[in-house]
């Protein structure tokens, strides 16, 4: 049960909108453009439409001083969600306009004059407990009653942001307190099933070849081996008549064959750990009202379509099917879906052939004018969870429009657990004087740096991490 002073300050946000609907006011929504940041900004834009407001959204990757200059702002209230938390300062300066932030991030201090809800206030951790989705969702069931048709988009989000740590891949916490909601109102079903992407849209061969959490040695992104793997070992009929069957067709026993099969292979030739191995199966979140064989009928699907959507420049569709457009859209973002794999393909593909450099501690990679800025940390991110850059410090760079700076996304992999990159990256950025937007976490840090700055600060890290107990690594 969320902590009672939680939901009083959901209540009271959600009356604070209801009001300002009521006197008309036009609002301005500005979300993150990953998975949960698009969930909660159509949460409370499905919200507003309810409550027959005006209203605006503006989805951007950072949100900085350039970035809010660009937002238009007469008369408008705004509300910022799925960041602004670790902004308060910011906002406060540059809006004199009624701000509200629904956030999960850590907050900073400050910011007493804008309206803030987040989980941290109240003792939770928003890493873990609760998405932005998630908060967003909190308000909303505040505003109306009615909203509690939204927290399947809720839980989307929370898996889009990986918060499914608990057992078998399960929500915990607050998210596990929605996702019950959703049950309860025979919205959401929890099943206990093989984690695949495109488990109700694509053919066996396709799935198996799109999945990449976790990342297949051999399988993932090799169409012919799956194809092969299924053919030669798995042995179930992969079509039906014509049609490629989906794994959410397989009967009881072919699903036992697959899984079976995959296991041992991931321990054998895939050389993987017995908990990777397992991850494998978990708990999927179905969307019981979304039609069989959509993409949005799994909340892990339809966190990777929004993602998809997002990452290529598609943020109104992303909206838009979040909002309940199921028509021309669902082509679109299948377009979406299969650009992005493209993409992030050829750039893996290009980062591990020639784009990779190295340094005394770090590797690092420069996609400027080759990288869009908006998928560099995924390809970061996925070049670190692999073997090969095990316990090994990651930086990518690529060009940001949004800011006009170069974007540093920073990770670590598996097994370095005794560095903090944000750490090190902030300490870095007041090396340099920079007072661009810079953070981050234990693994996984970013940073705006000026054009022509990269060299500095890739020495700078390098040196820093040299001084910071994994040099040598
Ligand atoms: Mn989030």
């Amino acid at each position: 049960v969320p902590p009672p002073q939680l939901v009083k300050a959901a209540r009271d946000v959600a009356s604070y909108l209801r009001e300002k609907a009521r006197e008309n006011a036009l609002f301005q929504v500005v979300s993150h453009l990953d998975a949960d940041g698009i969930a909660a900004a159509s949460i409370i834009s499905t919200s507003l439409t309810r409550l027959n407001a005006r209203f605006h959204v503006r989805i951007i990757q950072q949100l900085s001083r350039k970035s809010l200059e660009r937002i238009p702002r007469r008369e408008r209230v705004f509300v910022f969600t799925d960041m602004g938390s670790g902004q308060l300062k910011l906002l406060e300066e540059s809006l004199q306009e009624d701000t509200v932030v629904i956030d999960h991030h850590p907050p900073e201090e400050g910011g007493g004059r804008l309206i803030h809800f987040n989980p941290h206030l109240f003792g939770l951790d928003g890493g873990v407990d609760v998405s932005g989705a998630g908060a967003a969702y909190l308000v909303a069931r505040e505003i109306d009653v009615k909203n509690r048709d939204l927290s399947p988009l809720a839980i989307v989000g929370a898996l889009g942001d990986r918060q499914d740590k608990g057992k078998q891949r399960s929500l915990t916490g607050l998210n596990a307190e929605i996702a019950r909601e959703g049950v309860e109102h025979g919205i959401l079903q929890e099943v206990k099933d093989l984690i695949v992407f495109g488990r109700e849209t694509r053919p066996i061969p396709v799935a198996l070849e799109y999945t990449t959490d976790p990342f297949i040695p051999g399988l993932s992104g090799n169409h012919g081996a799956c194809l092969k793997f299924l053919v030669e070992r798995v042995q179930i009929p992969l079509k039906a008549g014509d049609r490629w069957r989906t794994i959410a067709e397989l009967s009881r026993e072919e699903k036992a064959r697959l899984v079976s099969e995959l296991v041992k292979y991931m321990l054998g030739p895939g050389n993987m750990s017995a908990d990777e191995a397992q991850s494998i199966i978990g708990t999927v979140y179905v969307l019981s009202r979304e039609r069989e064989g959509t993409p949005m009928r799994d909340a892990r699907e339809y966190a990777s379509l929004l993602n998809a959507c997002g990452r290529t420049g598609r943020t109104g569709l992303g909206l838009a099917i979040c909002m309940g457009e199921r028509k021309r859209s669902l082509s679109e973002a299948a377009e979406a879906v299969d650009e992005y794999r493209v993409k992030l393909a050829d750039y893996i593909n290009w980062v591990e052939g020639e784009g990779m450099k190295k340094r005394k501690n770090l590797y690092w990679f420069s996609g400027v004018g080759r990288i869009d800025v908006r998928m560099v940390g995924t390809v970061a991110s996925i070049l670190a969870s692999s073997k090969k850059y095990q316990s090994k410090v990651i930086v990518g760079l690529a060009y940001s429009n949004e800011e006009d700076c170069i974007k540093a996304s920073i990770r670590l992999g598996k097994g370095g657990e005794n560095v903090d990159l944000g750490e090190l990256v902030r300490r870095v950025m007041e090396r340099m004087k920079l007072e661009t937007a810079a953070g981050g976490h234990e693994l996984a840090a970013g940073a705006y740096i000026p054009v022509g700055k990269e060299e500095e600060f890739l020495m700078l890290l390098d040196e820093e991490l040299g001084m910071g107990g994994c040099g040598g690594r």
